[in-house]
């Protein structure tokens, strides 16, 4: 959706952009943020792409990912608070998709299936299914962007003796709501931002515990009464689980919160991008451009603290490679550049060293585009804010308000607590409550 409104904002300032296809398997838009009930294949016997659920809501604050062109005030006409639930979300990145017309470049029900390269041509042959007609078309482009999304196929490690275990076990990308575990000793194996939030999830919905075993290191934060965290698994008989540290427990059911793989079954090895859940991937320069072939562009490939904002960072320049506004430098120079950004990478130690580093990465981009610059130094003590929060009350963070970069209009407070608030549907999220009124 980034590229689209990238190409449209070009187009609307008069430029002759290239003709553009997009191929989106789903039905409707949105990536993951179109919430799907359905788990494992979709009606079509797809792998289920959204790995949301309900009750999910933003797990930073809407004021680091807001986009610079198309603020929350111009969409929603009202100040609304710091952490709204995907509902939201999914109004507000598809408000501004509608309000640049970029619809008609998307064939929905359409899976890429295979992409070849001729070197002598210099195109992209893509093999496509409509998976309403079940029919296969193959498609010729100079330039190919994928934007796929790297959080939908997970990672599925394996335990000893988990075989055993007589509960559900399932994969953070199959987990749609924590009502099931009410009165339930949960086990979460991860320490990330899937096992932080599902375990939340289940300890707002009632569970009588829940337990997260880290493999690097606990996540630290003061977790509420029934909570704790413990360390990697040794092995496991039954429903009893037993720890590296030797301490163990009795479980009802295991959420394997192990993150997710890149995954490009549509792409041959040679052009696939293969990569742990990093800030700076390799063999991709300035975050986008495959090194092994600059006629091919990634987005949203990275780890990411900033998001929206990213990626349009991100499809802004890469559209204007692929225009010629700007030329991609020689592969000596791209390789220089990338290396610098790993050597830079390496040196993180810290959540804030993070934050600091993708700022200056974001910051990159935008320098090289049209897109309109923001103050990220001011989003990166937004974030050093929200991770401050965090630490201080993480059930309670999102109730915390934050201004806007772009606007300058602080947050309104939700009418609910996050912990008490069981409706996440957009009406329920703009409505004010009877009663609250002054
Ligand atoms: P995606 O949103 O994954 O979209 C990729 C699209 O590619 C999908 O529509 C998919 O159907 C399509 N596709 C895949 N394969 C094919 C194919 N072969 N052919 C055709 N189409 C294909 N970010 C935040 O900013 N705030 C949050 O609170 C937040 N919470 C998250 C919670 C969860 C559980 C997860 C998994 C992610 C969360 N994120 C959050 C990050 C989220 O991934 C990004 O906000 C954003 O959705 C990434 O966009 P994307 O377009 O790169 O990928
Ligand atoms: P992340 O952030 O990639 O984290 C994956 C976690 O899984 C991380 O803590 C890993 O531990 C852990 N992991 C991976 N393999 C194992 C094994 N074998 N054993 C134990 N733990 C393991 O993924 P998330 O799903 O949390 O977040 C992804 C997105 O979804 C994010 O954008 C959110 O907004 C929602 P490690 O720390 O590497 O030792």
């Amino acid at each position: 959706m980034a590229q689209l409104r990238a190409f449209e904002s070009a187009r609307r300032q008069g430029a002759d952009i290239p003709e553009i296809t997009c191929f989106e398997k789903q039905a409707d838009w949105g990536g993951q943020w179109n919430y799907s009930w359905r788990t494992g294949l979709d009606g079509h016997g797809e792998p289920v792409h959204s790995s949301m659920y309900r009750h999910l809501w933003s797990n930073g604050p809407k004021e680091c990912l807001e986009f610079s062109d198309y603020s929350f005030d111009e969409h929603f006409g009202q100040a609304i608070s710091s952490y709204p639930p995907r509902s939201a979300l999914f109004d507000y990145i598809e408000g501004r998709a509608v309000k640049s017309d970029v619809r008609k470049y998307i064939q929905f029900s359409t899976a890429a299936r295979w992409v070849d390269y001729d070197d002598a041509a210099r195109e992209f042959t893509v093999l496509v299914e409509d998976l309403v007609t079940k029919q296969t078309r193959k498609h010729v482009f100079d330039k190919l962007v994928v934007s796929t999304g790297h959080f939908s196929t997970p990672n599925v490690p394996e335990f000893e003796g988990i075989g055993t275990f007589p509960g559900p076990v399932l994969h953070a990308h199959d987990f749609r709501g924590a009502e099931q575990f009410a009165g339930k000793n949960v086990l979460l194996v991860g320490s990330s931002y899937s096992a932080e939030d599902i375990g939340m999830q289940t300890y707002k919905m009632g569970a009588a515990s829940a337990t997260i075993s880290y493999r690097s290191k606990p996540m630290g934060f003061r977790w509420p009464d029934g909570a704790r965290e413990v360390p990697t698994i040794e092995r496991i008989d039954g429903q009893h689980v037993i720890f590296a540290d030797g301490s163990s427990g009795r479980f009802d059911a295991v959420i394997l919160c192990t993150g997710y793989r890149h995954k490009f079954p549509f792409l041959p090895g040679s052009l696939a991008l293969s990569t742990p859940n990093v800030l700076y991937p390799a063999n991709l320069y300035k975050g986008i451009v495959w090194q092994g072939n600059p006629d091919l562009f990634y987005i949203g490939m990275q780890d990411q603290y900033y998001t929206f904002n990213m990626f349009d960072a991100q499809a802004w320049l890469a559209r204007d490679y692929i225009m010629g506004r700007r030329e991609v430098p020689g592969n000596l120079e791209r390789q220089e550049d990338i290396q610098l950004w790993l050597q830079k990478q390496e040196a993180l130690h810290t959540h804030e060293d993070e934050v600091d580093f993708q700022t200056d990465y974001v910051k990159d981009l935008i320098s090289l585009t049209d897109y309109p610059p923001f103050d990220l130094d001011a989003v990166a003590v937004l974030f050093k804010q929200w991770m401050h929060d965090k630490e201080e009350n993480i059930l309670g963070y999102r109730d915390g308000v934050h201004t806007s970069v772009m606007t300058g209009t602080t947050a309104s407070a939700h009418h609910t607590a996050w912990l008490d608030a069981m409706d996440d549907s957009i009406e329920a999220y703009l409505s004010t409550p009877i009663g609250s009124q002054p």
